[in-house]
């Protein structure tokens, strides 16, 4: 592997609320951002993955008091679905930060402290509505028929003494940020909306509860009668989660190289309140916010009964960890809106995975295997048609590293379907049964094999990110022996590296097709 060291490259999600299991919407960002974790180490970059989970506030106090658990306890049984659901949908991440851990906690002090020595925290009587489940402040103004304006429902009247941070210095530094930085906010559509957003007048942050009213949260250092505001624990955990304030720690390395991949339901957050609050401390806003689209569920909004029907253990058991990753990724442009249903996954798997590149993969090594005893033959004498699909192959490559670049992973897979489509089309073409036949056509046969396999070794390498178990399968049974996260997509992209003479082993389908009729609609 070719170390890039001149750039780190850092990739985080949302820290997940524990009130509640995982469920697909936390799979589908979890899962964006393990890809692009694996493509850039695959690229040579140093990376730095991190996820997590978000314990404080009062919907999970909420949560563990309906269990009759209290909430540590509760935030422990949790965490363990968030972890195991990971493993099993081969999560790469390099850290798991809990915002109960010590070292969290110990960073946020620090940051409230910081804030309030250099003058940007005062207190003031707070008279407002407090929503629960989306663990947000809101104004009389904001409010909608007096319901929350983001998920319309009921909200809370607080009246209280509370900490402020003085967010609203950062109005006119936050807009000329946004305007310089085009990435900063990604996709377009919501840095308009940002921008959008802050022609109103931006007003403090309420950042503390009083413990009489809420006690699951980070003691404010200055004042032990509050704990902290649970988006201001939360956010921190992107500087905490890579060690902010500690010698030797990978911060330095990495921020503030950071990309948040998030849903759009948590755009403010992340494009307002925390880079000013970054701001306040000194600190450089990360480099990009991604905020993805929402999934619905066959057509409805996600609710706890549908919620069972996409259970991610229950799709993985049904369809297998890579046929969920690839559709989540393929099915939608990220950065849209979605919508899940089984026939759409069945049709993907049907007809991209088992037909167009199982298909591929199971015809061209049995002909291995099947007239060279196994043994990868050489290319001798190209052809135009030979070239044509190796030209094709190294187009597709670098396309993908400018897909990759934006997130486009539908178009990055729509790529590597093209290389799977052209090899396809290769072997009808070239008809290596009709060069069977003669022996005066086995170096024409060799050379139609060859190309075929080195395309198919490409798209190993190219999928390993989006399809790690795949890729891992098909690089073994190619008779690669190198390990496949060791290569390097610059050195081993170019084409020529699959050897003649390794072996390759017989096939075993990659995908097999699945009959609608046997998967119920309750997967
Ligand atoms: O908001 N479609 O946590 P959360 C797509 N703790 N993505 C979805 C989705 C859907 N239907 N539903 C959820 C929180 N998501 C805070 C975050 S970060 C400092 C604190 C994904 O458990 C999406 O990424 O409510 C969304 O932003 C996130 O889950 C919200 O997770």
């Amino acid at each position: 592997m070719c170390p890039n060291s001149e750039k780190s490259f850092y990739v985080t999600t949302p820290i997940y609320y524990v009130n509640d299991v995982p469920h697909i919407g936390h799979a589908y960002t979890t899962i964006a951002a393990d890809i692009i974790a694996r493509y850039k180490r695959l690229e040579g970059y140093p990376v730095f993955f991190l996820t997590g989970t978000d314990e404080h506030g009062q919907k999970v106090e909420k949560a563990a008091q309906e269990r009759g658990v209290d909430p540590k306890t509760h935030c422990d049984e949790m965490v363990l679905r968030f972890q195991s659901l990971w493993k099993r949908l081969n999560i790469s991440n390099n850290d798991f930060i809990r915002t109960t851990e010590m070292r969290h906690k110990k960073v946020v002090q620090k940051i409230l402290q910081d804030l309030y020595d250099r003058g940007e925290i005062y207190q003031e009587n707070y008279d407002g509505w407090y929503c629960i489940p989306c663990e947000r402040f809101w104004t009389e103004k904001d409010l909608i028929e007096g319901k929350c304006p983001d998920c319309l429902r009921s909200v809370n009247e607080i009246s209280e003494k509370n900490y402020f941070f003085r967010m609203s210095h950062y109005q006119s530094w936050l807009i000329e940020h946004i305007e310089k930085n085009d990435r900063f906010i990604f996709p377009p559509s919501r840095r308009n909306e940002i921008l959008g957003f802050l022609r109103g007048s931006l007003e403090d942050l309420c950042i503390s509860r009083p413990k009489k009213r809420l006690k699951w949260g980070i003691e404010i250092p200055f004042d032990p009668d509050y704990v902290t505001y649970v988006w201001f624990d939360a956010l921190i955990n992107y500087v905490s989660g890579i060690g902010y304030g500690f010698e030797k720690s990978p911060f330095s390395q990495f921020w503030p190289e950071a990309i948040h991949l998030i849903g759009k339901d948590i755009l403010t957050t992340h494009t307002v309140y925390w880079p000013t609050m970054l701001k306040g401390i000194g600190l450089t806003p990360p480099k990009m916010v991604f905020a993805h689209g929402w999934w619905t569920i066959e057509g409805k909004k996600m609710s706890k009964s549908l919620q069972n029907v996409v259970e991610p253990n229950r799709l993985i058991d049904t369809y297998g960890v890579d046929a969920v990753r690839y559709f989540l990724m393929r099915e939608v442009p990220f950065g849209m809106d979605g919508d899940f249903s089984h026939p759409a996954m069945i049709q993907r798997i049907n007809s991209d995975l088992a037909n167009d590149l199982g298909n591929l993969f199971s015809r061209a090594l049995s002909m291995v295997v099947k007239y060279f005893e196994g043994l990868i033959p050489p290319p001798s004498q190209l052809q135009e048609v030979d070239r044509g699909l190796q030209e094709l192959s190294e187009k597709a490559l670098l396309q993908i590293s400018k897909q990759m670049e934006d997130l486009a992973y539908h178009r990055a897979l729509g790529s590597i379907w093209e290389i799977v489509s052209a090899g396809n089309k290769y072997i009808d073409e070239t008809a290596p049964w009709a060069l069977a036949k003669a022996e005066k056509d086995r170096p024409r046969l060799g050379t139609v094999l060859y190309q075929t396999l080195e395309s198919l070794r490409l798209i190993a390498l190219l999928l390993a990110a989006f399809m790690p178990s795949t890729s891992e399968k098909m690089w073994t049974q190619l008779g690669m022996e190198e390990n496949l996260w060791e290569q390097n997509l610059k050195e081993n992209g170019k084409w020529g590296g699959l050897k003649p003479g390794k072996k390759v082993t017989k096939p075993s389908p990659l995908f097999p097709r699945i009959d609608p009729s046997k998967i119920s609609q309750g997967a």
